[in-house]
């Protein structure tokens, strides 16, 4: 059987022996596919590239480190699996013209992309994610006689070992001598079944375990309890890896192992093949014709056309209804926020108004230059607080609007979480108005006062002294003097009274610049948070609306295509059915001779 180093491997399957096998397939297929059943198609079409592949699949799983990949080497005699590795990647190896390894990585369903990878860097292109796909060119024994092996890493994807067991021919499930079978590896072992007949129970690591002999005997009783007849196959393939000579190579077992997958495997590889493809064209036959048989039954009902007739009317309405709902939410959210950005603005004028007031009213009783810095301390803590208030108030009148525009779509659909415009600190907003200007005229100097005094005094003295003067006396006399000083203190009173009126007015001026500073730097920000809240809205809401009518024609158009069959196309798709049926015995019927 074993091929020497020739260019192609033995081929194992015989394609005469395959072609029935690959008709019924193809046949069985065809009815999977019209039937919708995707998911038997898939494994039909997985069958069939397991059978029209000519070498054998054999597949090694097991337990996280219990040795597959050591044992993997082991029987292709060459380290082309990583041992001890952190992150193994399902490793295959076949028999090629020339030694390569690809790594092919899933970029998509369906879609792989191989790299190629040098062989001597194998164990570094173990840790890409992906499949390695291995070539040798060295006769080993097993891949010359047609066998591609397949490892798959003990923590690997659960998904990606069951589409590897599924594609198998065989599988080898490696174990540890130390313990028996466990129930859950029973209960493993019974699944595989059902997808790969063939399975080899291989305890490994013999050398460390002395009681491996009392373990074997212990697997092979539960095997049998649980109806499993597999082989079971001790070995120890690090005695294996470093056996020198036959003799010692003999008491790893692994030698024994390569002869039992020759004989059992290699050498019955049609008939294993045949096995596993009737049972699962059968199995696929009866699960399709429980479909086929499910819907000619309702077909056939009328409780479920009327049920059916009732479904395609509820979906209909349910169509419009939110076809209805949903026309005007980007007018309830445009009008919605339009009008709330009014109100939140209003709601800041009116805020600051009063403010400016109250401070008006406090600069009408006192004079303004006198603690003027407490003055805009206790200004700008009030406006803060205004502010604060202000951005609550938008905080959830923009919480009730979302609940307005999610309230248009159909039950369920949350609105989603607004951000919060509430202000942790109000100083920043602020940060760009200028602060409360200083009073021009609130220090008059010593000199202007002592200048104004003057300017009254000299006026007195002049007025007083030239009247005197008629009377013979000097300009400067104790009444002109009298008037200067009288004057002049009139006149500093007179300038302090100016000077405050002055004040005040430059006050009010300075307050209301600075509520119009205010209002421009709070109102920008507070438009800004609100346009952002509108379009965060707008496309929450925008994604939920295309979704729902997405949602409500897909069900319209199931009830439509049911409402067909079962109504103008009743008799023609029983019709169809039944002789789906009939064609489908005969298939399960045929595959049930050949396994005879
Ligand atoms: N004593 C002994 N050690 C073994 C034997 N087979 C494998 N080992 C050791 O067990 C460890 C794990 O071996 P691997 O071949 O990497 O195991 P694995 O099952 O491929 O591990 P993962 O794929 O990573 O789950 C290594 O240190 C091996 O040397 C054996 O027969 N006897
Ligand atoms: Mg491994």
């Amino acid at each position: 059987m074993s091929a020497a180093a020739g260019l192609e491997p033995a081929t194992v399957k015989h394609p005469t022996a395959m072609a029935p096998l690959i008709r019924m397939l193809d046949e069985l297929r065809e009815m999977t596919r019209s039937a919708g059943r995707d998911d038997l198609d898939a494994r039909l079409t997985m069958v069939r590239a397991r059978i029209g592949d000519s070498r054998v699949r054999l597949v090694v799983v097991g337990e996280p480190k219990n040795g597959m990949s050591t044992l993997v080497n082991g029987l292709v005699g060459a380290p082309v699996s990583a041992t001890d590795a952190e992150l193994s990647a399902p490793v295959i190896v076949e028999y090629g013209t020339a030694p390569t390894a690809t790594v092919v990585k899933a970029v998509g369903p369906g879609r792989n992309e191989r790299q190629p990878v040098d062989p001597a860097h194998m164990r570094s292109a173990l840790t890409v994610q992906g499949v390695v796909r291995a070539e040798r060119t060295e006769p080993s024994a097993l891949l010359a006689d047609g066998i591609v092996l397949m490892d798959a890493p003990g923590n690997g994807d659960e998904r990606v070992k069951w589409s590897m067991i599924a594609a198998a021919d065989a599988v080898l499930y490696v174990t540890e001598a130390a313990a028996e079978l466990s129930a859950a590896q029973l209960d493993y072992l019974q699944r595989v079944q059902q997808f790969c007949p063939t399975v080899v129970c291989v305890l490994n690591k013999i050398d460390l375990y002395p009681h491996w002999t009392h373990v074997q005997q212990r697997d092979r009783e539960l095997l049998d309890a649980a109806g499993l007849g597999f082989a079971v196959a001790p070995v120890s393939a690090r005695l294996h890896r470093e056996a020198g000579d036959i003799r010692r190579d003999m008491e790893s077992g692994v030698p024994q192992l390569i002869d039992h997958l020759r004989d059992q495997v290699v050498a019955r590889a049609d008939v294993v093949a045949r096995e596993a493809a009737l049972r699962d064209i059968q199995l696929t036959a009866d699960n399709l014709a429980v479909t086929l048989y499910t819907e000619a039954e309702s077909l056939r009902d009328p409780r479920r056309r009327a049920e059916i007739t009732q479904q395609l009317t509820i979906a209909r309405e349910e169509a419009d209804q939110l076809r209805q709902r949903t026309a005007n939410w980007q007018i309830a959210l445009a009008d919605g926020a339009g009008e709330l950005m009014a109100d939140i603005e209003h709601d800041l004028r009116h805020r600051l108004r009063r403010l400016a007031r109250d401070a008006e009213a406090e600069i009408a009783q006192t004079d303004p230059a006198r603690n003027w810095k407490e003055f805009g301390a206790d200004l700008d803590s009030r406006i803060c607080e205004a502010i604060e208030e202000n951005f609550v108030m938008a905080h959830y009148r923009s919480v009730e609007l979302c609940e307005q525009v999610a309230s248009k779509f159909p039950a369920g659909n949350r609105p989603p979480p607004l951000p919060d415009l509430r202000l942790s600190d109000p100083g920043e907003v602020l940060e760009h108005v200028a602060p409360l200007e200083e009073l021009d005229s609130a220090n008059p100097g010593v000199t202007q006062q002592v200048l104004s005094g003057l300017r009254g005094s000299y006026g007195g003295v002049l007025m007083v002294g030239l009247a005197t003067s008629l009377l013979g006396m000097s300009l400067v006399n104790w009444y002109s003097a009298g008037a200067g000083v009288l004057l002049g203190v009139n006149a500093i009173w007179d300038d302090r009274k100016n000077r405050k009126l002055r004040r005040r007015a430059e006050a009010k001026v300075a307050v209301a610049r600075l509520m119009d500073d205010v209002i421009f730097q709070v109102g920008k920000e507070s438009r800004n948070r609100l346009r952002a809240m509108q379009r965060s809205l707008r496309d929450h809401f925008t994604e939920i609306a295309g979704q729902a009518l997405r949602t409500v024609d897909e069900a319209l158009r199931v009830a439509e295509d049911a409402y067909g069959k079962y109504g103008d196309r009743r008799e023609d798709r029983l019709a169809e059915l039944n002789s789906q049926l009939v064609k489908l015995r005969a298939v399960r019927d045929r595959a049930t001779d050949m396994a005879a």
